[in-house]
Order: structure tokens, then C-alpha cells, then sequence
């Protein structure tokens, strides 16, 4: 029988490159995001070129309700949960502590650290009853806080957090806890930062080659497919011209 993939935030980015490497290996996939027509794209792709099957489930991760609306009564084919992903995430803005704007930093604690925190929670039982994995996705910036990235780096060391409490506490129920942090990957990551100033978002990845999403789907692949007993705890990946969270080498 073929094993079964929850990710969040599939519609662009590491989600749907995730998703793109599962449906290969041959996982049904569900995927979740706001925007619907986005995921049903992806997923009408994939069926199609792997033959797998998929479940597209639109909501937002900061909405309590919806999450638990959405994941806690999901159809009894889709319930055999092996993997969640929790990936559904973004930074707004990089500003002082001084200048930053209260709402932003509300969305990105509303969707970073509580999103992930409802979805673990609403998935959880399903996880049980497969000895499951979750694979939290962090950042660098879950590692070292950089000037101007506040409440980013702080959701993110809440992930960091969260994913060692989740490994601890799911211990007596067999379930394996990992976090991936990447560093600078070009995705619509800072174009969503910069609230749609493609000039701004361009420069952050100029000078140098960023890592790819594919990148960080294939390291999800790598960590999900370890025998039974192998848990990956935390894995942290830059490119080459990325030392840790402040330093990287442009020509
Ligand atoms: P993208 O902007 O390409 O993807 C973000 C995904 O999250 C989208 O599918 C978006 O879908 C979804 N999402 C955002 N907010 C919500 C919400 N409230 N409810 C549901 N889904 C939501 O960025 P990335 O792929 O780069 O980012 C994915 C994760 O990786 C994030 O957690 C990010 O913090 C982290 N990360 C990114 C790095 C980078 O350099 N790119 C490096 C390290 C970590 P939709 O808009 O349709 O809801
Ligand atoms: C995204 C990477 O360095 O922009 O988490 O925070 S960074």
C-alpha cells in the first residue's frame, strides 16, 4: 500500500517541491495551502505524471478552527498518515525592532510557530497509529538571530524548540521528530518578505547560488526513508557560499 504525506504550504516553494519528490517515490500526497487553485494545479500534475493519488485541502494554518475542521476528520482512506510536514511559513518584512509593524509580526507568530503547532496537534492522533514522522521545517535564522530579522528568527528558534519538545514527548509513542533548517533558498520566500518588491527579493540572491527547493526535498526524502529505528534529529544546510545565518561569500 502506498504511504501517505501531509504537507502544509504546498502551493509553491519547498512544499511543492516535496510534494513533486513523494508523488516520484510513489506517496499519496494531501496537501494544504490558502491558495486552492495553486494546490489543484500541482496536484492535478502530479497525478498525472506519477499516477499517484492526492487530497487538496485549502485553509489557513492560523485559523484554529479551520485546521481542526480540515485534518481531524479527514475520509478513512486518507487517516494513514507515515509523514506530516510542517512547512507552511514566512517571513514579512526586515526592520529594526524599533520600525517593525506589530501585524507582521502577529502573522508570522500566527502562522510559524501557531499553525504548526494546531496542525501537529490535529494530525497527531492519525501519527499514532502509524508510528509516523514529522519533519518540522526551521531556518539558520532558528539558530542565530540576524540584525533586522526579530520575530522571524524568533518564530523560527520556536521551531527549533518545538520540534525537540515534540521528539521528546512522542518518544513512548515510536513517532520520529526531525527539523531541516536551511539557510538562503530561492523560492517566493523573500518576495513574500518584501511584500512583492522583486528588485529587493532579487538582490537578497544575487552574487552567489542559493540552494534550490529541490534541495531541501531531497534532504525531506533522505530523513523519511532511514529505517525504523534511524531518527534524524536536526539537520542544517547552506550552499557553499553560506557559512551560518549572517555570512555569505557574493563575488
Ligand atoms: P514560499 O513563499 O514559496 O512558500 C510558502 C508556503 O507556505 C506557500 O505554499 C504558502 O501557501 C504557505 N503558507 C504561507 N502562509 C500560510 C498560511 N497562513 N496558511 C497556509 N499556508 C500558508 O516559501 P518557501 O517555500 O521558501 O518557505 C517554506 C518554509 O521554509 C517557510 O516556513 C519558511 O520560513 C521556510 N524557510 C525558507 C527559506 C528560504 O530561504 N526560502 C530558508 C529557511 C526556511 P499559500 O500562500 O497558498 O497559503
Ligand atoms: C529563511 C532564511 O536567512 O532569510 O529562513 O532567514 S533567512
Amino acid at each position: 500500500m502506498s504511504k501517505i504525506i501531509l504537507v502544509t504550504g504546498a502551493s509553491s516553494g519547498f512544499g511543492k517541491a516535496i510534494a513533486e519528490k513523494f508523488a516520484a517515490g510513489g506517496w499519496n500526497l494531501i496537501l494544504t495551502a490558502r491558495r486552492k487553485e495553486k494546490l489543484e494545479a500541482v496536484a492535478a500534475d502530479l497525478e498525472k505524471q506519477f499516477g499517484i493519488k492526492t487530497l487538496c485541502l485549502a485553509f489557513d494554518v492560523q485559523d484554529k478552527v479551520a485546521v481542526f475542521e480540515n485534518l481531524s476528520h479527514l475520509p478513512t482512506e486518507w487517516q494513514a498518515i507515515d509523514l506530516l510536514v510542517n512547512n507552511a511559513g514566512l517571513a514579512l518584512g526586515r526592520d529594526s525592532f524599533f520600525d517593525a509593524n506589530l501585524e507582521d509580526w502577529e502573522t508570522m507568530i500566527d502562522t510559524n510557530v501557531k499553525g504548526l503547532l494546531y496542525t501537529s496537534k490535529a494530525v497527531l492522533p492519525y501519527l499514532i497509529k502509524q508510528q509516523g514522522h514529522i519533519i518540522n521545517i526551521g531556518s539558520t535564522a532558528g539558530k542565530e538571530v540576524y540584525k533586522d530579522g526579530n520575530v522571524y528568527c524568533a518564530t523560527k528558534h520556536a521551531v527549533d524548540a518545538i520540534t525537540k519538545a515534540q521528539r521528546i514527548d512522542l518518544l513512548p509513542y515510536k513517532i520520529k521528530v526531525t527539523a531541516i533548517h536551511p539557510g538562503a533558498v530561492e523560492t517566493d520566500f523573500s518576495l513574500v518578505r518584501f511584500k512583492g518588491d522583486a528588485s529587493k527579493a532579487a538582490a537578497v540572491y544575487a552574487g552567489y547560488t542559493p540552494l534550490k527547493a529541490e534541495d531541501i526535498a531531497d534532504t525531506a526524502w533522505y530523513v523519511a526513508n532511514t529505517p525504523k529505528h534511524v531518527c534524524i534529529n536536526d539537520v542544517v544546510m547552506t550552499c557553499v557560499a553560506q557559512g551560518n545565518s549572517t555570512m555569505i561569500h557574493k563575488d
